[in-house]
């Protein structure tokens, strides 16, 4: 292990094991490595789950659930907002490593954990306020009314680039709601998965309560053994559309429920009355924030005719001018791709978007190593090139020329994806209109502001191939309980709905 780089206050020294269950850590499954993508080199190697393991981690999770589902829930807040105290103590160190892992600049690892920390807030205040309707009965003297249950141990599995943050928004709301977790990390990155365990743990151990979060290193099959478990009643899972089309597949087999959040293929649309300063500003951070490894990530801009010259060449200069390299340092905008892989992806990219008539106005290359560097890649692309319909999770941006408001909204809607949209336009109808019925079919669709960076208190995903899921704030919650309708007779009546009658004579 590269024991000085990994921040120490995360007690993380010796990092062995991937598993833990019940609060008992184990691990004697298929090893996974962890590499810094800023160096290619090792960080530390985890033991992830045998099929056992895997197996016994999800009964842990089943019998854990039945003590703390009976807990009122602003008792279970209580101990999430402990837990959100933790992770501001911890803010820095495990920012820092969320950096060293999967290699996003330092402000954003932070920025990540910020984002647990307010969606821990979130849930705190949640665990005061959900609620059922009270509906009107159409029979005397009766009451109607809804009520939520906590639904059951939960799987979440989480995807390299957002590596905490997403865990959060699932489990700590789910945790308030009554349910307890099994989380399947990315095996990429476990070590960002193990500092958060071991923060739970510290917190909720002495408590008795150490079975709430379970963590379930692991490769494909850890997941596939998770989504085929009809223990878990519901699994949240993020990352690609395909690894998602087999979650919803196995999990809709055995009649569980799902809840995805996949891939996004955004658009910005621009158009000549736009703000081009604010739209530069929010084109960048779009696309090349992350190295463009969101699901938010924008990876279209649909510029109209006028505007198109003028950003054409100021976005080429503003992708020159940013600086690539290592993450922890305070100048950089775009560290590495995540590994080999992602760095021949984006290849493979550039040459279909070359092949297919895209003209490179810069970028492109690949950056000699060490680390999995790519240069921004800006690429002046038709609305037939089938390339600009994929999601290469890369700093690519395709820039189109489109001739107005309704070419560009049909143009940003023709992709399978539907996560994220956003409109620059210094004009209320044009914007009414891209939010219109006739507008944006995405889950996300901002005025003015960026395709990604949402805030938690939103409900967070997106329709089509990104899988219709709803995570984070809002009424999201919902999805990780179950509902009950209940109808109380307070009368001496039993009047039937509909008016049937079914009287002895
Ligand atoms: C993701 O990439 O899976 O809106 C999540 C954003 C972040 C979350 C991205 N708050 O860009």
């Amino acid at each position: 292990m590269n024991t000085c780089e990994i921040p120490p206050e995360l007690d993380l020294h010796p990092v062995e094991a991937g598993v833990c269950s019940n609060g008992n850590w184990s691990g004697q499954g298929e090893e996974l490595v962890s590499i810094n993508p800023a160096s290619s080199e090792e960080l530390a190697r985890v033991a992830g789950a045998t099929p056992e393991e895997t197996l016994n981690t999800i009964q842990d999770a089943y019998d854990s659930f039945e003590n703390w589902k009976k807990l009122p829930a602003p008792r279970r807040g209580e101990y999430i907002r402990l837990i959100g105290e933790e992770l501001r103590r911890f803010k820095e160190p495990l920012g820092k490593l969320v950096s060293l892992e999967c290699g996003k600049v330092l402000s954003e690892g932070e920025g990540e954990v910020q984002e647990m920390i307010d969606i821990a807030d979130f849930a705190v205040g949640l665990s005061r306020t959900i609620g059922g309707a009270t509906l009107p009965s159409e029979r005397p003297d009766h009451r109607m009314f809804e009520q939520w249950h906590p639904l059951g141990p939960v799987g979440v599995i989480t995807a390299f680039n957002f590596p905490v943050a997403v865990w959060s928004w699932n489990a700590l709301v789910a945790a308030i709601c009554g349910d307890t977790i099994v989380w399947k990390p990315s095996e990429k990155t476990p070590l960002t998965a193990i500092a958060v365990q071991k923060i739970c743990n510290r917190v909720l151990e002495p408590e008795g309560l150490a079975g709430v979060f379970n963590l379930c290193c692991g490769g494909t099959e850890t997941g596939e053994r998770i989504a085929a478990d009809e223990r878990l009643p519901l699994v949240s899972a993020t990352g690609s559309c395909r690894m998602g089309r087999e979650v919803a597949v196995a999990v809709a087999g055995r009649m569980g429920r799902s809840l995805l959040e996949l891939g996004g293929n955004n658009a910005i649309i621009i158009l000549d009355d736009a703000d081009v300063d604010l739209a530069l500003r929010a084109v960048l951070f779009g696309s090349l924030g992350t190295a463009g490894q969101r699901c938010t990530t924008t990876r279209r801009v649909l510029a109209q005719k006028k505007i198109f010259p003028t950003l054409a060449k100021r976005l080429t200069e503003a992708f020159e001018s940013v600086i690539v390299g290592d993450p922890l340092d305070p100048k950089t905008l775009v560290g590495p791709l995540i590994d080999e892989e992602a760095v021949n992806t984006f290849e493979k990219a550039v040459a279909a978007a070359r092949d297919s008539g895209g003209e490179i106005l810069t970028g492109g290359q690949v950056i000699e190593g060490p680390g999995f560097f790519v240069q921004p890649t800006l690429i002046k692309a038709g609305s037939g090139m089938e390339i600009v319909r994929e999601e290469t999770f890369a700093p690519i941006l395709y820039l189109l020329e489109t001739d107005g408001l309704d070419e560009a909204i049909s143009a940003q809607n023709n992709v399978r994806q539907g996560l994220s949209s956003a409109i620059f336009t210094d004009s209320v109808r044009n914007a009414e209109r891209f939010l219109s019925v006739a507008g944006s079919d995405c889950g996300i669709a901002n005025v003015n502001i960026g395709t990604s960076g949402a805030e938690i208190g939103g409900a967070f995903g997106g329709e089509k191939e990104t899988g219709g899921g709803r995570e984070a704030g809002s009424d999201s919650w919902k999805a990780y309980m179950r509902r009950q309708t209940c109808t109380i007779n307070y009368g001496t009546e039993l009047p039937l709905a509909q008016g049937v009658r079914f009287d002895l004579e």
